[in-house]
Formats: structure tokens, C-alpha cells, sequence
């Protein structure tokens, strides 16, 4: 698998170590495949175990999360928090609440994180939570105990200079609030200890479009690159959460038509270009199925079955639902379809074996770890408004998003082409990602 003898025993160490998480060993399969390259240049980094330290997590913690349903009985759900590495800064890294949460996923997504954050340019390091708590079909109350429970046992381990937690799937702005009000009790004011926080106590402004945002104008950099806009380009996006819609909202701005979204149990089909207020009533406001998009739209198509989203024709995919959504079947079908680029808003969707079929396809591919790294660097803005106790604009902390996001596109691939890779935004990613942790983990002594 590997040229590197190194690598590959180091991988197979991994796996042997971390048994039953086929998430977490995907994650550090590709990261580790697009080191060949680098340690052949930096001895040092295997002299030092600096690899081998990287694909550790510093610390995970996990716990029990009692609460109490509307009906009076007691509920038991695992929590977890893993703190993977702060070699540049405080771990930062959303929280997640959905059934499927377990050791392999919050490992995954805290690996990966930590490069996406190297990647920002901005000091935070990686980590990620959550819990197999489902908030689909529980009252605001339920919600709120279960977020005064989680945060009861997660505010010993957290800190604006220690560990920042944020969003992800299954939690927004409601389960911030509650967790931020539960912090507070336990530990008096201090705002910079979660972002994605409600605006009117201390957060920023555009964090909640900043994922979708971030996506669109990393993805518009990616195809300027290669001759290629939005204008007038057909835009199928999966999911229809935080991320999609604003990544719908501002690929429709950039002049494009997004036909179709999705939720995890079907997707919808609007050949007139979806109508986003519709998706925001029914997502944001009413917390329903997709479904009900045909009540607002009647001459739309509801399709059972989320990933038969990816049998549409389109020029541009960008998934934004979940992990692996995208399988060799789906990535060949967008291809044999003429989609010319695919940008990850969501965390590792594509499988491997779908991104090899979009790379050797030609199909422009922006991987998560820089395509969707414009949530935490807004969230990180948060935090640096939190500390100067001060609040930009929506207009400056767009400026700075957009530029955050330019600079990603140009550093992942001059990292390709440095390497020998050149329009290979994965390695090139995960190389730029990879080498300042690495330099910062080196210079501050690696035991
Ligand atoms: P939301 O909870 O707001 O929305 C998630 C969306 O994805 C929903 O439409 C949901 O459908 C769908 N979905 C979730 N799980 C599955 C599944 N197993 N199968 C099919 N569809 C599914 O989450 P976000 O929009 O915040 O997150 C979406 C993705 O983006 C995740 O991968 C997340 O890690 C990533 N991300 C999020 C960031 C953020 O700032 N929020 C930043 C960077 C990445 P349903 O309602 O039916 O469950
Ligand atoms: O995957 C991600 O980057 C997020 N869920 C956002 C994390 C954050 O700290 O804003």
C-alpha cells in the first residue's frame, strides 16, 4: 500500500490500536498517504515520532450523560470529548449530537480537524465532541436538559485558552445557548469558551453562513483556477442543515442554480432552482422532513432514498450531509452525468474510492479539510472578538472569511505542486496542514 516501509507499518500500528473504527483508520490512511512524499524531505519528522505522535489523540475523554425526558424517565447517553493536539493553539472543534456518534467518528473528525485548523492560518489546535443523543423529535425541554447534562461533565475539561467547542451536526445556535448558559453557571462569564454563540450574547456575526460561505468561495477559487465559474452552473447539494443552506444561498449569489437538496431521508428535486426561504422555514423554523418542500412547491420531485441525489445531472456536487456519503457507485454516476467539480462542505463525504474515481476523471475535487474550513475560522474570529471584547461587521468578518479561504485554495495548491502533485488538493491539504503542526510540535520539544 505504501512505498514507505515507515508509513506502512505505522499505519497497520494504527489500525491494530484503534480496533473497530474503520472511520478513524480512513482518515489517517489518506493524511498518511500524501506524507510519502514530505518525510522523504524531513527525515526528521520519523527521527522525532513526530508522525507517529500526530496520530495519537493527547487526551480523550468520555462520559456518562444522564437527563430526564418529558415523560419523567431517565435517559442514559455517552458523551465524548477528544482533544487531539494543541500544538498551535487551544483544541477547537465542533460537538456533534447524533445517534450514530462513537469513538471512531469524534476520532476521525478531531484527526482531521486538526490539520483543517492548521490550515486557517489562525492559532487553534483540534479536537471534537458529541454525543449518540438524537435531538430529532425531543421538546426544546429535553433538548435543554440533556445540553445542561453534557456541559455539566464537559465544563471540567474546557477553556477559552484550553478547549473551545462549537457546532456540528445536530447542534446549533439552541444547543449552544443551553450548553453556554450551563458553562456559566458552573463557572461564571466567559464568552470565549464555545462559538457559534447567539448573537445577542457575544457571537459573531456571519459564523452561522460561514461553513457555506467558506465552501462557495473556496470552491469559486478552484474553478476560476481552472476556467470554470458558478455563473449560470447547475449545483446539486446534498443535505440541508447549516451548512447546505448557506453553501445554497451563496452559490445561487454567485449566479448559479441549485436544483436539489437532501436530508437523510430523501432528497428534493426543483428544476426552477430550489427556493431557500422555503428550505429555511421548513429546516430552521419548523425543524421537519425535506418533504415538506412539495407543500410550498408542488411542481417539485421528492426522491426516497438520500444518496439517489447524486443520479442527477449536474456541473458541480457539493456535499454537505455526512461522512461517506458519496460511494464509488454515486462518484461514477456524477461523472458518466459531466459534473466537473465536487467541494466537500460536510467531513470526509466522499469515500476513498469515490475521490480516486473524481481524480482520475479530471473532476476538480476540494477536499473538506480546506473546502469547509471556513466555519472554524469564523469561529475562531469569534473567539478573537470574544478577547478584545469588541464586534466586527458582517462586512469585515466576511472580508476576512473570504480572504481566510483564498489563501487556503493558494497554499493547498502550491503544497501540491511543491510536492510533485500539482491540482492534487488532497495531498496538498493535507501536506500544508500537516507540516506546520508538525514544525510547531517539533520546535517545542515532542516529549
Ligand atoms: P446539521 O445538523 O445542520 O445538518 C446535517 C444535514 O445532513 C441534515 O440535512 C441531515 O439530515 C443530514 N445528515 C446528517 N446525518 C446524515 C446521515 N447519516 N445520512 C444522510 N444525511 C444525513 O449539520 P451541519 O450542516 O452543521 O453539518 C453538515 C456536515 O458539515 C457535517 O459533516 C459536519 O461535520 C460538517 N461541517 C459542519 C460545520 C459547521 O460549522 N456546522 C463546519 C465544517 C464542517 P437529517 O435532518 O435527516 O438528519
Ligand atoms: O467540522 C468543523 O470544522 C466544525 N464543525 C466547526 C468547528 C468550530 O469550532 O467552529
Amino acid at each position: 500500500m505504501f512505498k514507505n516501509e515507515y508509513l506502512q507499518g505505522l499505519y497497520e500500528r494504527v489500525q491494530k490500536r484503534n480496533p473497530n473504527e474503520p472511520e478513524f483508520h480512513q482518515a489517517v490512511l489518506e493524511v498518511l498517504e500524501s506524507l510519502e512524499p514530505v518525510i522523504d524531505r524531513h527525515p526528521e519528522y520519523i527521527r522525532w515520532g513526530v508522525i507517529e505522535s500526530i496520530v495519537e489523540p493527547e487526551r480523550i475523554i468520555k462520559f456518562r450523560v444522564p437527563w430526564i425526558d418529558d415523560k419523567g424517565n431517565v435517559q442514559v447517553n455517552r458523551g465524548f470529548r477528544i482533544q487531539f493536539n494543541n500544538a498551535i493553539g487551544p483544541y477547537k472543534g465542533g460537538i456533534r449530537f447524533h445517534p450514530s456518534v462513537c469513538e471512531s467518528i469524534i476520532k476521525f473528525l478531531g484527526f482531521e480537524q486538526t490539520f483543517k485548523n492548521s490550515l486557517t492560518g489562525l492559532p487553534i489546535g483540534g479536537g471534537k465532541g458529541g454525543s449518540d443523543f438524537d435531538p430529532k423529535g425531543k421538546s426544546d425541554a429535553e433538548v435543554m436538559r440533556f445540553c445542561q447534562s453534557f456541559m455539566t461533565e464537559l465544563q471540567k475539561y474546557i477553556g477559552p485558552d484550553i478547549d473551545v467547542p462549537a457546532g456540528d451536526i445536530g447542534v446549533g445556535a439552541r444547543e449552544i445557548g443551553y450548553m453556554y448558559g450551563q458553562y456559566k453557571r458552573t463557572n461564571g462569564y466567559e464568552a470565549g469558551v464555545l462559538t457559534g454563540k447567539g448573537i445577542p450574547y457575544g457571537g459573531s456575526l456571519v459564523r452561522k453562513q460561514a461553513t457555506g460561505f467558506g465552501l462557495c468561495y473556496f470552491t469559486n477559487e478552484m474553478l476560476v483556477d481552472n476556467g470554470k465559474s458558478f455563473k449560470d452552473a447547475t449545483v446539486v447539494i446534498s443535505g440541508s442543515g447549516n451548512v447546505a443552506i448557506y453553501a445554497c444561498q451563496k452559490a445561487t449569489e454567485y449566479g448559479a442554480k441549485v436544483v436539489a437538496m437532501s436530508d437523510s431521508n430523501g432528497y428534493i428535486y426543483d428544476a426552477n432552482g430550489i427556493d431557500l426561504d422555503a428550505v429555511k422555514q421548513i429546516k430552521e423554523v419548523e425543524r421537519k422532513r425535506i418533504k415538506e418542500y412539495l407543500n410550498f412547491h408542488p411542481d417539485a420531485t421528492y426522491g426516497e432514498g438520500s444518496s439517489n441525489i447524486w443520479k442527477i445531472k449536474c456541473d458541480i456536487a457539493l456535499p454537505c450531509a455526512t461522512q461517506n456519503e458519496i460511494s464509488a457507485e454515486s462518484a461514477q454516476a456524477l461523472v458518466d452525468n459531466g459534473c466537473y467539480a465536487v467541494a466537500e462542505g460536510a467531513n470526509m463525504p466522499s469515500t476513498p474510492e469515490a475521490i480516486k474515481i473524481f481524480q482520475n476523471n479530471g473532476v476538480f475535487f476540494g477536499p473538506a479539510k480546506a473546502a469547509n474550513a471556513g466555519g472554524v475560522a469564523t469561529s475562531a474570529l469569534e473567539m478573537t472578538q470574544n478577547s478584545m471584547r469588541y464586534s466586527w461587521t458582517s462586512e469585515e468578518v466576511d472580508a476576512k472569511l473570504h480572504q481566510i479561504m483564498v489563501n487556503i485554495y493558494a497554499n493547498a495548491s502550491s503544497a501540491a505542486k511543491e510536492y510533485g502533485m500539482e491540482g492534487n488538493l488532497v495531498a496538498g491539504a493535507n501536506i500544508a496542514g500537516f507540516i506546520k503542526v508538525a514544525e510547531a510540535m517539533l520546535a517545542q520539544g515532542v516529549v
